[in-house]
């Protein structure tokens, strides 16, 4: 098999560049280890910023987002028993869309398979080779048939626990890399929400949120150890736990807990996210703390970079702009990164914090939900930087 880009995995990153590509008249080829009912059916993130959403609409991707996604003009901050809503309509002028991450992969697949595009599903024993060559190929066995598919360029769209980055030789990437001591347990349940717009809750027992996927289908979280054993959290613990983080003990709207999960905290990155023809992109490259509702929305930046700059090269014969993909993105990525270890560090309990370190958090967030410079600041950063094209 033969194809101008060669894209590995079939999540945010992957799929959304196999759009860009196609419209670009860009021939590439998707393969994805998982199934397409388990890649559809993954709970993760649940924010768009506004440019996210409007690059989907632009492209024809966005017409189920529009009927059932929900448009928020803000977020709430609550710590010391109070509920402070942050109006980022009102700082910036802009807004964010919540729907899920699942939801989106599955509009990018069927909108895909809806145009006859390859796109391989339950692939296994991927590697790829030629990196530095003019015909990187990736390898793999597809419905008990050995592949070779030879390639332009490699886009490794995998995910933190890839091939692709693990095939770039040692001592070419740089780490950069932060744990933090906790983790979160996620939940998806039949409870209408208690809110119309998100709440981040700093509590003495701990960080909680309040997201959702429809009026009636919440999305919550609490602060937990990140090697939290479930079955430690029967759901009445979880309720009654949310319950005083995010509503003072009481009044937060029950129901089935329809899913149960924890996600480690950390924040990576590497340096360069190229080597030769390959080219990483998404948490194939970076992980955010998801405090910061960014990791989805990072993937979509990374992708539209490496699109504009396969179109050039194609297009116009160029590869400045591939040779200068890599220090695009991190200039972004970064921000993006400090605003998440920002957020988790503003909204988490620290184990190790003393009295004098919790007495600053929560001055903290006293300065920042009472000065307008502070929030405008949030905002501009909640609801998604400029994208960068360039080096300036
Ligand atoms: P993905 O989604 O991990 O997709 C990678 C795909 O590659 C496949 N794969 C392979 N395919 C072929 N060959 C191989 N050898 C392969 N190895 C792996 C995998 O099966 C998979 O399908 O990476 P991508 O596309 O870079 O997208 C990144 C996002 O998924 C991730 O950053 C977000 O989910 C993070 N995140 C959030 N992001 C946001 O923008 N907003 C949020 O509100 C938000 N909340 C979250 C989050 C992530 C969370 N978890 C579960 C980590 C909340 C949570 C709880
Ligand atoms: C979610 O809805 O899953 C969600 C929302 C905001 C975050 C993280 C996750 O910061």
């Amino acid at each position: 098999m033969r194809t101008q880009v060669g894209i590995v995995g079939a999540g945010p990153a992957g799929l959304f560049l196999s759009h860009l590509l196609q419209r670009a008249g860009i021939d590439c080829v998707v393969i994805e280890t998982r199934s397409r009912k388990y890649i559809e059916e993954r709970v993760r993130a649940g924010v768009l910023e506004q440019e996210s959403s409007d690059v989907l609409r632009q492209m024809g991707l966005g017409a189920r987002m529009d009927r059932e996604g929900l448009i928020h003009h803000g977020i709430n901050l609550r710590f010391n028993e109070r509920l402070h809503h942050i109006d980022f309509q009102d700082l910036v002028g802009k807004g964010v869309m919540v729907y899920g991450q699942h939801e989106v992969v599955k509009d990018l697949v069927q909108a895909r398979l809806d145009s006859g595009a390859p796109l391989l599903f339950e692939v296994s024993d991927v590697a790829v080779d030629g990196l530095d060559t003019k015909t990187p190929t990736v390898r793999f066995t597809h419905q008990g048939q050995a592949q070779e598919l030879v390639c332009d360029f490699i886009a490794g769209c995998d995910g933190f626990h890839g091939i692709c980055r693990p095939a770039i030789p040692e001592g070419v990437l740089k780490t950069y890399e932060r744990t933090y001591p906790f983790g979160w347990l996620g939940i998806l349940a039949q409870a209408q929400p208690a809110s119309e717009e998100l709440i981040y809750s700093n509590h003495d027992n701990g960080f909680a949120l309040l997201s959702m996927r429809s009026p009636e289908l919440g999305r919550l979280y609490l602060q937990c150890d990140p090697e939290e054993d479930l079955a430690n959290w029967p759901d009445a613990r979880i309720w009654e736990e949310l319950n005083l983080r995010l509503a003072g003990g009481k009044g937060l709207p029950e129901g089935p807990i329809l899913q149960k999960g924890v996600t480690q905290m950390r924040s990576f990155v590497v340096e360069p996210m190229q080597y030769g023809r390959l080219l990483l992109a998404g948490d194939a490259a970076h992980i955010v703390p998801p405090t910061g509702a960014k990791g989805m929305n990072l993937a979509f930046a990374d992708v539209r970079v490496m699109a504009r700059a396969l179109d050039a090269f194609y297009r116009d014969g160029r590869d400045d702009q591939l040779a200068a993909y890599s220090e695009v993105c991190l200039r972004r990525i970064w921000k993006a990164q400090r605003f998440s270890w920002f957020m988790t560090s503003l909204m988490h309990r620290f184990p190790d914090d003393s009295a004098f370190d919790r007495r600053r958090q929560l001055a903290d967030l006293d300065y920042l939900t009472g000065s307008r410079a502070a929030m405008t600041s949030l905002a501009e950063n909640y609801v998604g930087l400029p994208m960068e094209w360039a080096l300036s």
